[in-house]
Order: structure tokens, then sequence, then C-alpha cells
């Protein structure tokens, strides 16, 4: 029985990890000095050079890439190599202004294909087992990226994709699927699904991975119940490669980052100063395997904690607190990366007042949207089919921007909060 699992990388001493990463990081500043002028022209600025970066206690030198680089630079700007050596983009989801698409050389995607490999294995997975991805396929790196680990771990692979719940449970129990891939939202909807129509005792399924979204200890514990199995929290971003920059192993006390390819650090995200592990704060990567889309002190927004306490595993790899936020206003709906600026767009696009509040929710483990706007005076004297008219038109134009439904509520003039500091605008009422 073949397992896709590396000791000697994964096992491997501080020491052994650091020097890696020394070497490592040396090669990727030249790297991307040599071949991505928008970066060249960051360090310029911070007066660094790459022969000032001698290993990992230099990286504080160097200077922080964040979303707006990347949109700064969109599409090409921070192509490392030539366009002919990559073999494939994968997207962020976001809709607004200039999506982030990260490149990858067949080599890139062989490694984050390892690295998600090694969350299956992490959390159990063999050769013998049945893998059902229905993550997203397509731009969004979820399908690719499991589908790509499942693949290296030998596991017989299912690439179910996103929704049509019933043909999913049919493949589930037809092939005895062992493996449930997903964000947990949707396998808590799966979970459902499966108890109401009593396919309970008729499905195989011993273990989940999900993620690429926010999700409680609570509500791993019902996924688990509900299905009776252990499930795994999975980390990444489409800036860093995907799924798989982090995992969970049996231990389930935070996700191990996989240090032979990325570096992490954590910041203070009002003042860029590196805190020490133990300390929350944003968490920022630097990529050293990559070839097309190396990208340097990324700021992920993230806010969590890294520890490097020993493993009961025996992995080495520091390891990630579950996110605890983000240090900017993205919220994620669905799995779908929402702005409230983008919302703002739509609203004043429509003739509406910015006055708006946006009510997150969890109800029966699926996130609702619901977006109270304050009519015009004008407006208020309007007849109740006006009203009910505009509120359908808001509906619409908000599904096209953001890919999700959201429920629109016309109120009163006059009648949201104001504020005297930043305007509140969001009411998170889900329970992470
Ligand atoms: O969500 C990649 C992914 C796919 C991860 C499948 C795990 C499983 P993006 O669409 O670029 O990539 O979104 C990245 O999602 O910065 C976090 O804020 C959030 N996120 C990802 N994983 C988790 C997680 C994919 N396990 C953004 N818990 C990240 C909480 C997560 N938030």
């Amino acid at each position: 029985m073949e397992r896709y699992y590396q000791p000697e990388i994964e096992c491997a001493s501080r020491d052994q990890i650091l020097a890696w990463q020394n070497e490592r990081l040396v090669k990727q500043v030249k790297h991307v000095w040599d071949s991505v002028p928008y970066y060249r022209k960051k360090m310029e600025e911070k007066g660094v050079e790459p022969g000032d970066i001698k290993g990992v206690e230099d990286l504080c030198k160097l200077p922080f890439l964040t979303k707006d680089d990347l949109r700064d630079a969109y599409p090409y700007g921070l192509l490392a190599t030539p366009l002919k050596d990559c073999v494939r983009i994968q997207s962020t989801s976001g809709t607004t202004g200039r999506r982030v698409v990260a490149f990858y050389t067949q080599h890139d995607i062989d490694l984050w294909e390892e690295c998600c490999a090694r969350a299956i294995v992490a959390a159990g997975g063999t050769n013998e087992d049945v893998c059902h991805v229905c993550y997203g396929y397509g731009l969004f790196t979820g399908g690719p990226g499991l589908n790509g680990g499942s693949h290296k771990v030998g596991c017989l692979t299912l690439p179910m994709s996103s929704g049509n719940t019933d043909r999913q449970l049919q493949f589930m129990v037809d092939l005895g699927s062992t493996i449930l891939c997903c964000t947990p939202s949707y396998a808590a909807y799966l979970a459902e699904s499966i108890n109401e129509r009593g396919l309970r005792d008729k499905i195989k399924l011993k273990a989940g991975i999900f993620g690429a979204e926010a999700w409680s200890e609570e509500m791993r514990r019902d996924i688990e119940k509900s299905l009776g199995i252990k499930a795994y929290d999975i980390y990444g971003l489409t800036e860093i490669s995907g799924p798989g920059v982090s995992f969970e192993c049996s231990e389930q006390t935070g996700m191990h980052i996989n240090e032979d390819h990325f570096i992490a650090e954590i910041i203070d995200p009002e003042t860029g100063e590196v805190l020490p592990d133990g300390s929350k704060g944003e968490l920022v990567f630097t990529s050293i395997t990559k070839e097309a889309f190396p990208l340097l002190r990324y700021r992920t927004r993230d806010i969590c904690v890294l520890s490097r306490k020993q493993c009961s595993c025996g992995r080495t790899h520091v390891k990630m607190s579950k996110p605890m936020g983000r240090s900017d206003d993205m919220l994620i709906i669905k799995g779908v990366n929402v702005f409230p600026s983008q919302i703002e767009t739509v609203l004043i696009n429509m003739g509406m007042p910015a006055n708006y509040q946006l009510i997150v929710d969890r109800v029966n483990n699926s996130d609702t949207l619901d977006i109270e706007v304050e009519m015009t005076p004008e407006m208020f004297s309007d007849t109740v089919a006006q009203v009910t008219n505009r509120e359908k038109e808001l509906v619409s134009a908000l599904k096209s921007m953001l890919g999700i439904y959201a429920r629109v509520h016309l109120v009163a003039p006059k009648s949201i909060a104001r504020s005297e500091g930043k305007a509140v605008r969001i009411i998170d009422k889900r329970k992470i």
C-alpha cells in the first residue's frame, strides 16, 4: 500500500527546515529580482538588493505585496517565467474590478498537488480510498487542487464539482466514496440530505477535507456526528497556489504549513511589524519554490496565530490556527468573496443612497445575506408594487455582481443608525 507521505520532509528537524528555507529564499529573491520588474522596483524603492537577503532572518527587509499590487500588476506584471513555460491559470472568486490571476508552470502544479496529497494522507487517505471532490472546478482552485492531490495519493478520484446533490449522493452510495472534499457548508448540507433520505447506512465516508471558508469547532462536531466521519480543515489561497498551503493532521489542533514551500510570518496589520510566534496577527506568506508566480511577503489579510508546539503526529512544520477573521472587510459568504464596496457600487449605480447594512447569518448551516437599504425620501411615497419591483431589480443586479443571492429590504429614510466614526455596515451573526 503506497502512501504519499514524506516523513523526511514533513517531520524534518527544525534546523533542516530552516536550512531549506534559507537556501530557497536566497534563490527565489534573485529569481524575482531578475524576472519581475514590478517587484524589483518595490525592492529598489526600499533600498534592498538580492545580496542583502542571506536567509530567513533578512525576510523583514523585503517589501510586502498586497492584493492591490496584484490588481495593479494584472494580468502579467508579476509573472516570473516566460509565458511559454506556463501551463495553467487559476483565479479568485472576486468579481469586481480586476480578478487575481495566478500562473503555474508544470513544476508549480506538481508541487501544489503534492501539498494537497499531503493533506489527503494526513486525513488517512491511501490508494484504497475513493475521493469524492465536490469543490468547484474551473478557475477556483478547490476542485483542481484536491483532484490533483487525490491522483498523487492514488485514490480513485470522483471529479464531481459542486451542486446537483442528487447526483452527489447517488455516486457517493454507488461508488462507495470514503473521503469527501468540499466546503464545510456544503458538507453540512450534504449531511442533512443524507440523513433526510435515510442514506446514512449506505454511505462509506470515513473522512472529510473541508476548507475555503471559515467554520467553527461546533460545525466540525455537527458534521462529524451527522456523517460519522472525522472532519479535517484545509487552508489555502489562490495567490499562494490554492488549497494545501496548510492542512490538519489527526490531532486537529491547527493546520501544518508546508514550510518547505512557504515561509509564514505573523505581522501587526496596522504597523507591518513582525510579531513573535503565539501572537495574533495577519498571516504573510513567501513562496520559495514557485516558478511562475512567486509572491514574496504576500499579506493574506487572514488573522491567525502560529504555533511551534510539538505535534503528536510527528510533523514538525509550524501550525496555524483557523483564521479568526480578516483584516480587510472581505466577507466570505457561501464560499464566495464578497466586499461591501461591491454592494455599494451596485446600490449607487441603481440610484440608491449609500445607507445600507449587511446582515450575514447562517441558517441550517448555509450562509444568508440580507441587505437593508434606505429609500430616498422621494421613493418613500412610492406604491408597494413600485417598492417590490425596485427590490427585485436590486436583487438581480447584486446577483450578477456578487454571484450569490441576497435578499434586499428597502427601509424608511434615516432608519439605519449613523455612526460618528467608521460606518458599521456589517452585522455578521455567524458564530465563527
Ligand atoms: O479558498 C483555496 C481553498 C480551496 C482552500 C479549497 C481550501 C479548500 P481563495 O478563493 O483564493 O482560495 O480564498 C482564499 O479563503 O485568504 C481565507 O480567507 C479563506 N480560507 C481558505 N481556507 C480557509 C479555511 C481558496 N480553512 C481565502 N478556514 C483565504 C477559513 C479559509 N478561511
